[in-house]
């Protein structure tokens, strides 16, 4: 049903309370209404990247005055995960900017996978387009997740990318679920789209078989010397709304309140919430932007009465909860 482009646009339309009301329904339908899952992200390669996403500070095409590193070693890599495991974190998530690893690439990858794990942490990992076999050996490591964007609509992408098509993304997705792994797949918002472009965007997320277990939805962090560093902001209300649509035609998903959290106030975060959000990214950095420190989040938290799940709930299929 919500594969249908006009039925998405339909509750994006619905009155403000109606759409809400209507979105935390379905999550208390198929979820624990105040648990969140935690994330803590590594950049474990920093810039310099081929690509010309319009919106990344990582692409070696624009001037933002990034400090580009090496693929990280993996005792860094491990002590870092041990760092977010101890403030909390379930799961973490390693980010390189590559348009996708090289053979070599993969097997260092593949040793802080299987050491992440050890941890006992939830492993996921975002390093671009794969080639056969990689996912494979990505899996066969231990990888839980791997996360790869759609980032906007069909209609709307040619706008934001050149050098790889939304074709090639959505190959890379059908390989990851070849291997077995869980998919986490979203997008960002507030990248000059319209209202139907997002509309689009979920109604392609809906549309996957199975749809992504996780789903970020970021909000454009503008990145000077970027193509789209002078994005009109995207209203507060609109990317509500568009967590709430996200809810409701992702019912078993969890929904990631990505990027752009280290500018919204509490109360906009706990609107987001209410419209079904259950999975932030916790730490001090995202992969080369601020995100609100563990003692804010913790503050936020306590203010909303919402707690970290458990890395069993947070992992599996949702539990269903009886409403009212
Ligand atoms: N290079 C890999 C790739 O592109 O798949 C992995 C890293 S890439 C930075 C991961 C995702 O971060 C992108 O797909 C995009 O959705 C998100 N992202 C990057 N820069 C962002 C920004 N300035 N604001 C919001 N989201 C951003
Ligand atoms: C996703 O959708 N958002 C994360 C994660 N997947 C890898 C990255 C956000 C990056 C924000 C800009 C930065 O810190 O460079
Ligand atoms: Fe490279 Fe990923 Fe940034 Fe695109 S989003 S420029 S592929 S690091």
């Amino acid at each position: 049903m919500f594969r249908d482009v006009a039925a998405v646009e339909a509750l994006f339309a619905l009155p403000f309370n109606d759409l809400m009301y209507r979105a935390q329904t379905t999550h208390r339908n198929h979820f624990d209404p105040n648990g969140v899952q935690l994330s803590t992200l590594l950049s474990i390669k920093t810039g310099g990247c081929s690509e010309d996403c319009g919106y990344c500070s990582q692409s070696a095409r624009f001037h933002t005055g990034l400090d580009a590193q090496p693929l990280m070693e993996l005792d860094e890599v491990v002590a870092s995960a041990k760092a977010a495991k101890a403030k909390g974190a379930t799961r973490f998530c390693m980010g390189a900017a590559w348009r996708g690893p090289k053979e070599k690439d993969v097997k260092r990858v593949a040793d802080m996978i299987r050491a992440v794990k050890a941890l006992g942490m939830e492993t996921c990992a975002t390093l671009g387009q794969l080639k056969d076999g990689q996912a494979q050996e990505l899996a066969a490591a231990g990888l839980d997740y791997y996360n790869h964007n759609l980032d906007t609509s069909r209609a709307h992408y040619d706008h934001v990318v050149h050098t790889h098509s939304y074709e090639d993304r959505l190959a890379t997705l059908g390989k990851v679920r070849e291997a077995g792994m869980k998919v986490c797949c979203g997008g960002i918002m507030g990248m000059g789209e319209s209202r139907r472009d997002r509309a689009a965007f979920l109604a392609e997320l809906a549309a996957l078989d199975p749809p992504p277990e996780s789903v970020p939805i970021n909000l454009l962090v503008h990145i000077p010397g970027t193509p789209l560093s002078d994005a009109p902001a995207l209203d507060p209300i609109e990317f509500v709304r568009t967590v709430a649509v996200a809810r409701i035609v992702l019912p078993g998903s969890f929904v990631r309140l990505s990027a752009g959290r280290q500018s919204m106030p509490d109360y906009l975060q706990a609107l987001c919430f209410l419209a079904g959000a259950n999975s932030i990214f916790y730490g001090e950095k995202l992969l080369t932007t601020p995100n609100p420190g563990a003692n804010t989040d913790q503050a936020l938290f306590e203010k909303l009465g919402l707690y970290p799940l458990a890395p069993e709930n947070a992992g599996e299929a949702p539990r269903a909860v009886k409403t009212g």
